[in-house]
């Protein structure tokens, strides 16, 4: 016991836990808060934290073959262990810098070897999951991770139901008893402590905001069930830092040509109907094709296809306005069944198009609920080559490879008198786990619609800022 208890009052000394009312990442308001990243400022704690990390593997009698530190404040401590035990170590990026290479882990992989993973804190478990994630990718064993602090908040039987057990140095209850019979604390923080633990407990159910909502836009781009069109998106989205689509209705060329200009640096995509448009000629989509490669967004011609496949391969190639020529979207209701799929991917794979099914709507009295949305989501994940999203309110597939856009989105509450309702963007993109907001008036109607964009896009980006915080360790 006698470790513990210096490593109880230490880590309380140096300020690595500490208790009051603290605001976490994700909005949640705690009496104890861990950060572990000062400890590489104490040399004697750094090697001592390491230390208790390996024995607490030793008594666990693991075999393993590498080791892998959660990024980052387990950096070091993987470190210390690889080097005074002699163990491989294996470095996971948080974010693939050279999209050229695509390295998500650093270091020898051998596939089929265990590798071991080290974390400081686990509350939910998402970090531990995630890093597991992409070494299991990598066609690694993982089975086992060794945390310093089990916040108990749900995170080791989280980790279980994904065949990783979790072994903790300590409890937060374990470093409560020792830091109240230290008199470090008094008895109504570590009653207000327990009261916390209990209360926040992220049960399986609750923490099912699917695991595409713990990984960032930057890795899902990289995973290989992802669709190069996927692919490009999330990209942009992650270098331009924005989730926004702008829903361009505008009746005229010259207004729409002058949104994709002025708003193209905020944008990670434009949606048209470009059937609206009372001046549509050819010269309007090389307007558009050439404003959406100079400033890095995606075109999106909102033609809900819904008809059969040899129809819809025909509406998508020709007429006057020639889609497929020009746009790197569309999207088609499922109504039809597979066929109206097939017929446009007819036409888009080879031009490197990609679709998205309708799996919901965001109109009052949708019909496109339930077993109706159950059924759009299966039709879609049958056709992974051509489809890589859905348009719907929530996240409705588990799957991180696809994408979720959401129309219906504004900052004010509310609706149209034709049965619009609005979502705010926070809604969307943090609670509900969708990725991409899509906005028409909201912007059109601003009086600076720049303006107007840019706090959609920081509205937007915001949300899933705090999406990730929050399924990332301390929420
Ligand atoms: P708004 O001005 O933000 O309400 O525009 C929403 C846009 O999204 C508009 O172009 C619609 O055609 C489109 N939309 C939608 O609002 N709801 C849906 O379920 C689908 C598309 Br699908």
């Amino acid at each position: 016991m006698e470790p513990l208890r210096d490593l109880a009052a230490d880590l309380h000394r140096v300020q690595a836990l500490k208790f009051g009312n603290f605001q976490l990442k994700s909005g949640l308001s705690s009496p104890v808060y861990f950060d572990l990243r000062v400890i590489v400022s104490h040399p004697g704690l750094l090697n001592r934290v390491a230390d208790l990390l390996h024995q607490t593997a030793r008594d666990a009698a693991l075999r393993y073959d590498s080791i892998c530190g959660v990024p980052y404040t387990a950096l070091p401590l993987a470190t210390i262990i690889c080097s005074t035990q002699a163990v491989p170590m294996l470095i996971r990026r948080k974010e693939a810098k050279d999209y050229g290479t695509k390295r998500l882990v650093e270091g020898t992989i051998t596939p089929g070897e265990t590798c071991l993973i080290i974390e400081d804190v686990v509350t939910s478990g998402s970090s531990v999951l995630e890093t597991a994630e992409v070494l299991r990718r990598e066609g690694l064993q993982v089975t086992d991770a060794i945390v310093l602090v089990d916040r108990e908040q749900g995170g080791k039987e989280r980790l279980a139901e994904s065949g990783i057990r979790l072994h903790s140095v300590s409890t937060l209850t374990r470093l409560m008893e020792i830091l109240q019979a230290l008199e470090a604390v008094g008895a109504d923080t570590a009653q207000e402590v327990r009261r916390f633990i209990q209360e926040n407990k992220v049960t399986s159910q609750a923490s099912a905001p699917a695991q595409k909502c713990r990984l960032s836009y930057a890795s899902r781009s990289l995973l290989p069930g992802t669709h190069p069109l996927a692919s490009r998106l999330l990209t942009i989205m992650e270098k331009k830092k924005t989730n926004l689509c702008l829903s361009a209705d505008v009746t005229h060329s010259a207004e729409l040509l002058q949104l994709a200009a002025e708003l193209g640096p905020a944008i990670c995509m434009l949606k048209t109907h470009v059937d609206v448009l009372s001046d549509f000629t050819p010269d309007v989509a090389s307007g558009l094709r050439a404003a959406a490669d100079q400033h890095e967004f995606l075109l999106f011609e909102d033609r809900k296809f819904a008809d059969i496949g040899n129809t819809v391969r025909q509406q998508y190639e020709g007429g006057i306005y020639r889609i497929s020529s020009w746009s790197d979207v569309v999207n088609a209701h499922a109504v039809p069944g597979p066929g109206v799929l097939q017929g446009l991917r007819e036409v888009g794979s080879a031009l490197g198009r990609g679709c998205l099914v309708i799996a919901e709507m965001s109109s009052q009295g949708s019909l496109a609920t339930g077993g109706y949305t159950k059924a759009a989501v299966k039709l879609a994940e049958d056709c992974p080559d051509f489809v890589f999203g859905f348009i719907s309110g929530c996240g409705v597939s588990d799957k991180p490879e696809l994408l979720h856009l959401t129309p219906g989105v504004q900052l004010q509450a509310g609706g149209d008198n034709l049965g619009q309702q609005y979502q705010s963007p926070h809604d969307v993109i943090a609670k509900k786990g969708s990725d991409i907001i899509i906005v028409g008036r909201g912007i059109l109607s601003a009086s600076d619609r720049l303006e107007a964009a840019e706090m959609y896009r920081a509205a937007g980006w915001e949300a899933y800022r705090s999406r990730i915080a929050a399924a990332e360790g301390q929420t």
